[in-house]
């Protein structure tokens, strides 16, 4: 089987003035895609070896890849989890969907942070502190709770603890902060980057996500 590089769910300067077009074309028609050929091209030298479908299910049990091509798809297949993920978490500005988060979601931010304002702080000192390429995570673990952290590389909290993940779980919000998702614009100041995310994050995305984590947990998925 061949992984292919899904479509934008928007137009490359759907997102201006928060991130560019030219930007936004190079990070999916070159960056994102050549996540996919590379993932390809290495699952291609192990042809004994069945890919899961879903790219989700390929990084989240690394053990199972081939050692000869699992550094490969490690980077690679967290590559292209990590892009296919984040372009449903941005949303048109002005924002098509909800300007904050909502539900459960929002019930268990207050839990976590003592509100947006706590989860904002953290976030983006996790995106900030990250030293070199990698990306910032909202977390959902195994229990229900909620985690800021965030990962170097392509890593990605599917890959679990035991793939020295800090904490394994589903993603609910993820923010790319390699220099190529950003640097165009805002050239060395990362900061500006992160503030202009939470203009275009999908809260709508973000809430169904914890909801789907939260009800597989067994932690009620609906607020109070
Ligand atoms: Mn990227």
């Amino acid at each position: 089987m061949a992984y292919t590089l899904p479509a934008l769910p928007y137009a490359y300067g759907a997102l201006e003035p928060h991130i560019d077009a030219r930007t936004m074309e190079i990070h999916h028609s070159k960056h994102h895609a050549a996540y996919v050929t590379n993932l390809n091209a290495a699952l291609a030298k192990e042809p004994a070896f069945a890919a899961p479908e879903c790219v989700n299910a390929l990084i989240a049990n690394l053990d199972a890849v081939p050692a000869s091509i699992r550094g490969a798809v490690r980077n690679n297949g967290g590559g292209h989890a990590n892009h296919s993920l984040f372009w449903k978490l941005l949303a048109p500005s002005p924002a098509v969907s909800a300007k904050s988060p909502s539900g459960a979601l929002k019930t268990a931010i207050e839990k976590h942070f003592g509100g947006l304002g706590g989860l904002q702080e953290k976030f983006n000192a996790a995106a900030a502190g990250r030293f070199g390429s990698g990306w910032a995570w909202l977390v959902a673990k195994p229990d229900g709770s909620l985690a800021v952290i965030s990962t170097p590389n392509q890593d990605s909290p599917l890959m679990g603890t035991a793939a020295g993940v800090e904490t394994a779980g589903a993603p609910v919000l993820a923010l790319d902060v390699w220099e190529h998702a950003y640097y165009l614009k805002y050239q060395n100041r990362r900061a500006e980057y992160i503030a202009a995310f939470w203009n275009v994050l999908n809260w709508d995305v973000a809430g169904e996500r914890y909801a789907k984590a939260a009800a597989g947990s067994g932690a009620p998925a609906q607020a109070a």
